[in-house]
């Protein structure tokens, strides 16, 4: 087996920092030894790295991307080879996709589908959670199964009418069967009947541009949404985890739950943190490339979410990464908002822009690890494998340069999308190495990597839960 010795780098996990050496055989993390200490000296390797003036951190896990989601007319621009490759290149190593039962089919036929696109394609590993589309007795059976295969995690609607939508009765009856087998539910917590009214109602008056998208989808009906998913997950006796939450209200809903001690989490997304309605109302239908949903929200609640993300009534950012390309997809909504493909890419990006938060002074070292890396392992079932540096954890590790700078565009990054949401934002940090399982994939400006190393990570239930 290759042992590999990383020298000389500051070790930062979300429990602590140490100036430590990492020893590695094959695939695994098998020591931890204080720098310059007889232990780590000793050490004899195939490979030494060094990581001098650089943090040694666990790779990325992102709890939330969509690649080659079909999705609007269309289908996100990223597939797994593309949009893995890029996690890489961001130090994100771990990767939870969402495979996607259609109405009137089985959820295996939708969890079969996923796999076939992702199995032999992904550059670093990835696990799945499960959209449910369709809540009826047989698929609430079969949620029992996935859970046994590790698929612990599944995603139900309050928005989009017709399409993923599950009406209060059904989402009752999937909080129950969760609350049984384990399986965690993940909310998207928006009024979309509601919101079908104003889109109507916008249209009719001939507001057709993207900044309407923001207005229609209103934060009164995230923050509805919210309190109901919290109720209804109350009455069913579940534990609740609402995705990409954006309004300062609903964070509120989230904080107030917590406080009451009801099993309450929330994510939410950098496009939330750095972005604002400010960039849906860029001239022209620039402001396409910034809808998704919920929908960006005026700068004066990003305070909300940072608040939120430092007293914990936030836990986890991932990117929601659902790529469209600005020419061919974004288009489709050219005269009609309601049609612009939903989505922001962003895989690539999320370790670089929590860093800069690190340096803007939002979040601690620390907590930049735990909810990019930790938090989430742990709430998918991952941990310790996945989200730590410790001994038998996977060797999962990205070197970061806290110092280099570099100025984000879609001329350099990696995701197969023509534009970038960040584009020209300056990022004090960089990835510099990038290590899936004890192999080199990106290392200082170079790919190493291959389709089909990243393998399927069956997950364990939440690990914040005792069962
Ligand atoms: N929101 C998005 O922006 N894209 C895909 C699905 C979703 O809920
Ligand atoms: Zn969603
Ligand atoms: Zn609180
Ligand atoms: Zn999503």
């Amino acid at each position: 087996m290759t042992r590999t010795v990383i020298r000389g780098g500051l070790v930062v996990t979300a429990a602590e920092e140490m100036h430590a050496d990492v020893l590695i055989e094959g695939e695994r993390v098998v020591a931890l030894a204080a720098f310059g200490t007889s232990a780590a000296e000793g050490w004899t390797a195939d490979r030494e790295i060094d990581a001098r003036g650089l943090y040694v951190i666990p790779g990325g896990v992102d709890a939330h991307t969509h690649m080659e989601l079909p999705f609007g007319g269309t289908s996100a621009s990223d597939t797994f080879e593309t949009g893995t490759r890029a996690a890489a290149w961001g130090g994100t190593t771990t990767i939870v996709d969402f495979a996607v039962q259609s109405v009137g089919a089985a959820l295996r036929e939708g969890l079969d589908a996923w796999h076939e696109k992702a199995q032999g394609n992904c550059a670093v590993d990835y696990g799945f959670h499960m959209i449910l589309a369709d809540v009826n007795e047989s698929s609430l059976k079969e949620m029992d199964l996935l859970v046994a295969e590790g698929v612990t995690s599944f995603k139900l609607f309050m928005a989009y009418p017709g399409v993923f939508y599950s009406d209060d009765g059904r989402i009752l009856r999937a909080m129950q069967r969760g609350a049984d087998n384990g399986g965690l539910i993940m909310m998207h917590a928006e009024n979309g009947i509601a919101i079908d009214v104003l889109v109507e109602q916008a249209l009719a008056e001939g507001k057709t541009d993207p900044r309407y998208h923001g207005e229609v989808r209103r934060e009164l009906l995230e923050a509805e949404a919210t309190h109901r998913a919290i109720k209804l997950a109350q009455v069913a006796g579940s534990p609740l985890y609402v995705v990409h939450v954006s309004a300062a209200s609903a964070v509120a809903e989230l904080a107030a739950a917590r406080d009451q001690g009801l099993p309450v989490f929330g994510e939410t997304c950098p496009q939330y943190l750095f972005l604002s309605t400010d960039n849906l109302a860029e001239p022209g239908f620039e402001g396409a490339k910034y809808v998704c949903s919920t929908p960006l929200r005026p700068k004066e609640h990003q305070a909300a979410l940072w608040r939120g993300l430092r007293t914990n009534d936030l836990q986890v950012v991932s990117t929601d990464h659902c790529p469209f390309c600005f020419v061919g997809q974004k288009d489709l909504g050219r005269g009609d908002f309601s049609k612009i493909p939903n989505g922001l890419p962003g895989v690539e990006n999320r370790m670089d822009l929590l860093h800069q938060a690190v340096v803007d002074g939002h979040i601690t070292r620390r907590r930049w690890i735990e909810i990019a890396c930790a938090t989430p392992a742990r709430m998918f079932g991952l941990y310790p494998r996945k989200g730590t540096i410790a001994p038998g954890s996977d060797a999962d590790i990205v070197l970061y340069d806290p110092t280099a700078t570099q100025t984000i565009s879609a001329d350099t990054h990696h995701m197969n999308v023509d534009y970038s949401a960040y584009e020209g934002k300056e990022i004090t940090g960089k990835v510099r190495t990038v290590l899936s399982r004890g192999t080199v994939v990106v290392d200082g400006g170079t790919y190493h990597g291959r389709p089909g190393h990243g393998r399927f990570q069956p997950r364990a239930t939440c690990q914040y839960l005792d069962r």
